[in-house]
């Protein structure tokens, strides 16, 4: 069966955007059958913004693989990982290091928005992700890869990657994989601002919904988000020019699993007043079933770490041989 791979930074708690960005798709593409599906906490990916305190890293890595399952990722169908317990992903990223060129890793523009304005002293890790991205992805010769929209240049950069490599040794090895990007909510915006992503690490809390917020946070931020004044538009080309309002229509559809088109047939015409309670209750219906198991599946941590270990094991059948092929590729003697 194809393989699908992807993963998330356990570099703070879960948002929305991660929600219905990337786990709600993992989730689909588990059960619609037909595919191998690994899923991973980036733990290496997570300290290459900023080394986090190390009881926060293992923290969140914990309440992720907590929202992961409570999601609806399931351990005996799907491979859970957390990324540092699997050394090939870290041992192929070395050779994709010497693969890759500094010009295409310079041209990534995650890589231009996260190192900012003193590119000087953000980690040679920070520079790198990508190449680790390409690892994680091609040491399971993983095919399709869902991902949010911001995700697309690192996987035309890991189709670049596994191309080099092929013509370099002159070998049909690494597979030219397929970005899976689909769906109303594949870029969530932040709640204050309706031009940049709903991120994790956004210093407002008012720009995201934490997976963890209860049903008042929940509430009193869809009632805070920025929007315009004007009434909702009868159809998805009236939104074009207000990315706050498209932003809110997005995540009502997203987690109503219903076409913009369809939330517009029955909300345009209405006010915010009227549109975000029923945004803010849809939100809670959705989340608060998936907040309270996180809560439940965090009071037994020794029950994730297990549900982890027997992953990383799983995984490691895939990932030994795959990267001991690399090296014979390459000329390393073993
Ligand atoms: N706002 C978003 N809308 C849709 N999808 C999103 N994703 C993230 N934010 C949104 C998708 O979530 C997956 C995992 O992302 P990540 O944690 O590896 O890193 P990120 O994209 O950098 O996410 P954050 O929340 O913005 O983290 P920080 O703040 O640490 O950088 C990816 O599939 C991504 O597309």
């Amino acid at each position: 069966a194809p393989r699908v791979f992807s993963g998330i930074q356990p570099s703070g708690g879960l948002t929305l955007g991660n929600y219905l960005g990337a786990i709600k798709r993992f989730v689909g593409m588990q059960d619609e059958g037909g595919f191998e599906t690994v899923y991973c906490m980036v733990d290496l990916h997570a300290i290459t913004a900023r080394l986090l305190d190390p009881s926060e890293l293992s923290h969140n890595t914990r309440e992720l693989a907590a929202g992961f399952i409570a999601s609806g990722i399931d351990p005996a169908k799907s491979i859970l990982i957390n990324q540092s317990q699997v050394p090939e992903h870290a041992q192929l990223a070395w050779i994709f290091n010497c693969v890759a060129r500094m010009g295409w890793m310079s041209r990534m523009t995650q890589w231009k928005d996260k190192s900012g304005k003193n590119a000087e002293a953000a980690s040679l890790g920070l520079f790198a992700y990508p190449a680790l991205m390409a690892a994680d992805i091609l040491i399971y010769h993983a095919t399709h890869v869902p991902v949010g929209e911001d995700q697309k240049q690192h996987l035309e950069l890991t189709r670049d990657i596994a191309a080099k490599f092929n013509h370099d040794y002159g070998v049909e090895f690494f597979p030219i994989t397929e970005p899976v990007i689909e769906g109303a909510a594949t870029r969530v915006m932040s709640l204050r601002d309706g031009s940049k992503k709903m991120s994790k690490s956004d210093p407002s809390d008012a720009s995201r919904i934490n997976m963890t917020d209860d049903a008042d946070a929940i509430a009193k931020k869809i009632r805070k988000a920025k929007t315009d004044p004007d009434a909702l538009p009868s159809e998805a080309k009236g939104l074009e020019d207000r990315p706050e309002a498209r932003n809110l229509v997005n995540i009502y559809a997203g987690l109503a699993d219903m076409s913009v088109d369809q939330v517009l047939a029955d909300h345009g015409g209405a006010q915010f007043g009227q549109f975000k309670p029923a945004l803010a209750e849809l939100a809670v219906e959705k989340l608060a079933p998936i907040s309270s198991e996180m809560a439940r599946l965090m009071d037994d941590t020794a029950e994730i770490d297990r549900i982890l270990a027997h992953g990383a094991e799983q995984a490691r059948a895939i990932t030994a041989p795959i990267l001991a092929r690399t090296y014979e590729i390459i000329g390393m003697v073993r």
